[in-house]
């Protein structure tokens, strides 16, 4: 029993069709399970919580389950070029047809006076768009990590501004030229990130977080990112919590601007889509 609004057509993976089908399988995939191991005449059911659900070591806080994915071969027209990509697409995946060669621009505020955020604290971005991140006061960085395990940096890589405010703080006293620091999304997958200054207190901790192309409409959505930031206060997650591989292609490029020019600082995974 499933309904969408704006969903996309027929021949596109965000199609309600698409979306029908992920929920059947699941559907299907508990009737198996519950098959599997029928509950004993007169038993009162017992009541775990799914299987796909995981609780975190740090406490009782119980993670939603990733989106099942599924992988999708599409035709992409922009402008005079054809091409055709795949990617994993999911309930919620945003279309992978870039808006321009160009794409656009996100540009999101870090931090300021008397304030620990990013602001808008996400964005919904097509690929080849660049979410521009302009540090104000205090000391701040925007580092991947996973819905997982917020405040901690993903350890197969991922984009972290690093160096900017953490080693050179943005004075009160500047108004204008602020830092900047880009990132280029080359995929539709969601993006998880935090802050992860420590001093005074964790930013990550005081719901620092930001993402891009979260699935609002699911379990994962951002304010649950940002609860759980919050519910570890800024610690790193425990072992048994999701590995913090993070999604198999994060899908993102950084490039820092401004001051001495240019620094490609991590290189594109998907090619595909530029
Ligand atoms: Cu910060």
């Amino acid at each position: 029993m499933v309904f969408a609004v704006n969903c996309g057509f027929d021949d596109q993976p965000n199609s309600f069709a698409n979306f029908k089908k992920s929920a059947l399988a699941i559907g299907a995939s508990l009737s198996a399970e519950a098959a599997a191991s029928p509950t004993p005449t007169g038993a009162y059911p017992a009541a775990p919580p799914p299987a796909q659900y995981t609780t975190a070591a740090y406490g009782d806080y119980t993670i939603p389950a990733a989106p099942q994915v599924t992988p999708v071969t599409q035709t992409v027209t922009l402008d005079d070029k054809v091409w055709t990509t795949t990617y994993d697409s999911y309930p919620g995946s945003p279309d992978p047809t870039p808006i321009s060669a160009e794409g656009a621009i996100h540009r999101v505020i870090v931090g300021g006076p008397g304030k620990l955020v990013f602001d808008p604290p996400f964005v919904a971005a097509q690929p080849r768009d660049t979410v521009v991140f302009e540090f104000r006061q205090k000391n701040h960085t925007v580092t991947q990590s996973s819905f997982a395990d917020p405040c901690r940096k993903l350890a197969s890589g991922g984009f972290d501004s690093d160096l900017f405010s953490v080693s050179v703080p943005v004075p009160d006293s500047t108004t204008s030229d602020y830092p900047t620091w880009s990132v280029v999304v080359n995929d539709t997958a969601p993006v998880w990130a935090y802050c992860r200054q420590k001093t005074p207190v964790s930013h990550c901790g005081a719901a620092m977080v930001f993402a891009i192309n979260p699935v609002e409409t699911s379990e994962r959505n951002f304010t649950a990112f940002q609860n759980l930031a919050k519910a570890i206060n800024g610690t790193a997650a425990a072992a048994n919590a999701e590995p913090t591989t993070g999604p198999k292609n994060n899908g993102a490029v950084s490039v820092r601007m401004g001051g001495a020019g240019f620094v490609l600082a991590f290189t594109a995974i998907l090619a595909s889509f530029l």
